[in-house]
């Protein structure tokens, strides 16, 4: 009773200002319907008209709330662009954008061909009322009055402190309410406050359930050791999703180059999954080296490369080796590589392009053939080649590609694959032929990296590092004619992993029995940091870890939080996607064979343990616990919280 009479003045206010100027009403439908198209284009779906009424509310109180009416305008101006930046970044990643990563500017800058490939002009609609509420307020037909004058003292309203404290009591959510996760979870305001709130106070983890993994008995594995001493070539091959291989269009074979490959004397991860955060590129070669998720907040590389750090280049050089990563991006600090790969391990980066023949003092690429972002692969390679065998042996080198970058546009002279009239020109068509072009390179590689005599004392591990054909009308269509079924987050998240021994020399101890095999339970990109110890042949993993030896593991796990809703995984045959609103029976479970729903019954743990990976990577980097167990000698109960 006595919070209705409490709450009475405040709704007589705000029709008393309605009623004293209509035009308030006008711009309150319009911000009604920009909320709307957005809500739709970022496919809220649970509980959509409490949290559009929300939206639309919180607006109103804002917009209303100030004494300069300029200033009003240019806080409104910011808003819808942040819900522009949101739609954009939706259609890549599934999600809103962080405000972190709004000041990642100089990577969205960079990455503006990608923008406007997936920009529509339904995301402009986010400045229409913008600009009406400007007319409005140029032509004083909205007042802002200097004073709250119609309501006696004590009964004052101000609505920006009440906005505030709306959201403040949704995402707080005390009583633990299912409809207020479910708001703070997609409410454009209150989902800013609570990844706000996240960022400044840090993750909380379980992280026992992320720790799981043991490295033990691998000694006793088949294969353990079989690569020791050789030298280790990593391809990060960019944005190269599983559904090529082994497929024909048309006729016509996508990676003739990489299927030989599977052929001999390699092992193919035929059920392997993308595991970035929001660093993407920088984050997969972040999960592979080290076995930890890439932060969602930001990217890695740009918060923690201050950081202590020992993944795979950090062991193998504890064993003797020379570490080196190769990349041709123009500009060396592009995803604040430059800076980051010493903490990472790295003792050269060969990268960045200039034009000067004589002088190239950082190990520099030269301009030769320009595509896209950089170097088109097979002159990348070439170049890679004298780089790689100035190192010294043993040495593991990290090459990551860039042709098979979106939008997948081909030079001329690049293109393998002819397609059919319905795929011209689409996203999914043009990827066909960047993929063939890829797999053409490689072969180049490996052909030239034979004649140098690199390629018989290696072993050769080559990745997709993401997915390169996100979900959306055009692009569901062609996949499906090229898939034959729906086009869904297995085959969206899937990424080839192929190791390959070269065969001549190798010394196959009797017990090793068959390198060649197919590994089909889930992995994904933590996996590789065991996996790669076990075939090193290292007796201990000694550091810090997420994922586990997929040539010893009876079944697979993996946890995603990018692309798909943190707390989403996959089991060997079964994919959950966490739904948007934060509900877990609100997600989806389907089978990765047949696409039929499955019940959601059991799943529940693996949900767990799927956010307790990602918070517990969050915790690891926040806290920087490898520094402090390895450096500063603090036990791990005492670090973890
Ligand atoms: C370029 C590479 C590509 O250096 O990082 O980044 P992406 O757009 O794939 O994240
Ligand atoms: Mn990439």
């Amino acid at each position: 009773m006595t919070e209705t009479r409490k709450l009475q003045p405040i709704a007589e206010n705000i029709i008393n200002r309605i009623k004293a100027n209509p035009w308030w009403v006008l711009l309150f439908v319009a911000v009604a319907v920009k909320f709307t198209v957005f809500y739709k284009l970022v496919q809220v779906t649970a509980n959509f008209p409490v949290v559009l009424l929300l939206s639309c509310l919180i607006t109103f109180l804002i917009l209303t709330g100030f004494r300069n009416r300029w200033m009003a305008f240019a806080v409104y101006f910011v808003l819808s662009f942040i819900l522009f930046a949101d739609i954009t970044y939706f259609s890549f990643f599934n999600r809103y954008l962080s405000l972190q990563m709004l000041g990642a500017a100089e990577v969205i800058g960079d990455i503006g061909e990608s923008i406007k490939a997936v920009m529509k002009p339904v995301n402009f609609m986010m400045f229409l009322d913008v600009i009406l509420m400007g007319i409005l307020l140029g032509t004083k037909k909205i007042p802002y009055k200097k004073k709250q004058q119609s309501l006696p003292k004590g009964k004052r309203f101000f609505p920006g402190a009440a906005a505030i404290l709306v959201l403040i009591l949704i995402v707080t959510n005390v009583t633990d309410s299912r409809l207020l996760t479910s708001l703070s979870n997609q409410e454009f305001y209150s989902f800013r406050l609570k990844d706000t709130a996240s960022a400044v106070f840090g993750a909380r983890a379980d992280a026992e359930v992320a720790l799981s993994f043991p490295y033990e008995k691998q000694k006793d594995g088949p294969l353990f050791g079989i690569a020791e001493g050789r030298n280790v070539i990593v391809i990060q091959i960019e944005s190269l999703q599983n559904f090529v291989i082994g497929r024909e269009y048309n006729g016509q074979e996508i990676t003739p180059y990489l299927n030989r490959l599977i052929e001999s004397n390699t092992i193919y991860f035929n059920n392997f999954y993308q595991q970035t955060g929001s660093g993407n590129t920088s984050d997969a070669e972040f999960a592979i080296n080290n076995s930890i998720l890439g932060t969602l907040t930001s990217y890695t590389n740009k918060i923690y490369p201050n950081n202590t750090y020992r993944g795979l280049p950090v062991l193998l050089k504890e064993r003797g080796y020379s570490t080196a990563v190769y990349h041709a991006h123009e500009s060396r600090g592009f995803w604040n590589r430059e800076a980051f790969y010493p903490a990472g391990g790295f003792d050269t980066f060969y990268g960045g392009i200039i034009n000067d023949t004589q002088n190239r003092p950082n190990g520099n690429f030269m301009m030769t053939e320009w595509m896209g972002w950089g170097l088109t692969d097979t002159e990348f390679y070439k170049q890679v080649i004298p780089y790689m065998k100035e190192e010294k042996a043993p040495f593991y080198s990290f090459i990551i590609t860039l042709s098979n970058h979106h939008p997948y546009v081909m030079l001329d002279h690049y293109n393998y694959i002819e397609l059919l009239p319905e795929h011209k020109d689409t996203l999914a068509g043009n990827y066909l032929n960047s993929a063939a072009y890829t797999d053409y390179a490689i072969g180049q590689l490996l052909e030239d990296l034979r004649l140098e005599g690199l390629y018989e004392n290696s072993i050769f591990v080559l990745y997709g590092d993401h997915s390169g054909l996100v979900k959306e009308a055009e692009t569901d269509r062609v996949m499906k004619d090229i898939l034959g079924k729906d086009y869904d987050f297995e085959e969206v998240m899937r990424v080839p992993l192929i190791i390959h021994l070269p065969e001549q020399g190798l010394h196959v101890p009797e017990s090793n029995g068959n390198f060649k095999q197919t590994v089909s339970i889930a992995g994904g990109q933590l996996d590789f940091l065991p996996t790669m110890a076990y075939l090193m042949g290292f007796p201990e993993l000694d550091t810090i870890y997420l994922g586990q030896n997929l040539l010893t593991a009876k079944t697979g796990f993996v946890a995603q939080h990018t692309f798909m809703v943190k707390g989403s995984f996959f089991l060997d045959e079964i994919a959950y996607e966490m739904s948007r609103d934060g509900i877990f029976d609100n997600g989806r479970a389907w089978n990765t064979k047949t696409g039929e729903p499955v019940s959601l019954e059991g799943l529940e743990p693996y949900y767990r343990r799927s956010v307790s990976i990602s918070e517990t990577s969050q915790y690891l980097l926040d806290q920087d616990v490898i520094r402090q167990v390895y450096v500063e000698g603090k036990s791990l109960d005492e670090v973890l919280p």
